[in-house]
């Protein structure tokens, strides 16, 4: 059994958070310690602006044409709502998913070519319970490999506090090399509090769940685009749902990240398609 299975005797370290950092380096390093890292001052005020706009307006045309508030079985409650397929939506989300920063942390957690398995938005309203604690790979057959599977790059549209809803996770809990179980629930965990704007990255075997929002009137957005190596399958199946008119815009980066251009896997007739 790998080091620090044995909670709830023993969590894997101090629930301390990494530091905000504007050091990519500091921040491959707090990923590979915590599990996740937190980067500062990302998006600038006219990026970030663009992008909490166009997400909160997907959402409400999403509201309007349903007439209810979707979640996932993540974080199923009527106060939590989660937009599919951002790609979809607006121009700002591939900026986003294959924005240098986020390129770099997949390469370096785990390597090129990497698959972009989702991107989606998700906003915590006043409210909002608390999510399933749950890891990002559980799809993959335990006991899990040495290295991270994925890697979630998160970006925080508007502040993460305690309050909205921001995100919680435990520490050091890719060194448990498992998923949670329900004997897991009561696992201490802390809030990710982060300024609009910022990244914040965690790898895959990371526990974690979106917060309870207890604010009066705080909403709280952002956007997940989850990442993995090429063995897996995505979990958008972007052959059916991505516009085509959005690939035809496409970046070689996002072809590649959506299994458009390809290696070893997805061939047509033993080459990439092109
Ligand atoms: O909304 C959050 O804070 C967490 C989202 C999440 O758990 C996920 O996308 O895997």
């Amino acid at each position: 059994m790998p080091a620090g299975t044995d909670f709830p005797r023993q969590l894997p370290m101090p629930q301390v958070l990494p530091g905000l950092t504007g050091d990519v380096e500091q921040a491959l390093r707090d990923l590979n310690d915590y599990g996740l890292c937190l980067i500062a001052d990302v998006l600038d005020a006219t990026m970030l602006g663009r992008a909490r706009d166009a997400l909160y307006l997907a959402a409400a045309e999403d509201r309007e044409r349903s007439g209810e508030v979707k979640g996932f079985a993540l974080d199923s409650n009527e106060h939590n709502q989660r937009v599919w397929n951002l790609l979809n939506r607006d121009p700002v989300f591939a900026d986003l998913a294959e924005h240098p920063l986020a390129i770099h942390l997949v390469r370096q957690t785990l390597g090129w070519p990497a698959l972009l398995s989702n991107i989606s938005g998700n906003i915590t309203e006043p409210g909002a319970e608390r999510g399933v604690l749950h890891a990002d790979q559980i799809f993959v057959p335990e006991p899990w490999p040495e290295r991270p599977q994925g890697i979630n790059v998160a970006w925080c549209l508007d502040e993460f506090t305690a309050e909205n809803g921001a995100t919680e996770v435990v520490v050091g809990s890719h060194r448990w090399h498992r998923g949670p179980t329900e004997a897991d629930v009561d696992v201490p965990m802390i809030p990710v509090e982060a300024p609009a704007g910022s990244v914040l990255a965690f790898e895959s075997r990371i526990w974690h769940r979106s917060g309870a929002n207890t604010s009066a009137d705080r909403r709280r957005a952002a956007v997940f685009p989850f990442y993995t190596t090429t063995v897996y399958r995505t979990q958008e199946n972007w052959f059916l749902s991505l516009d085509p008119a959005v690939r035809r815009n496409a970046s070689e980066t996002l072809l590649t990240l959506l299994a458009y251009r390809s290696e070893g896997f997805g061939l047509v007739y033993g080459e990439s398609p092109q």
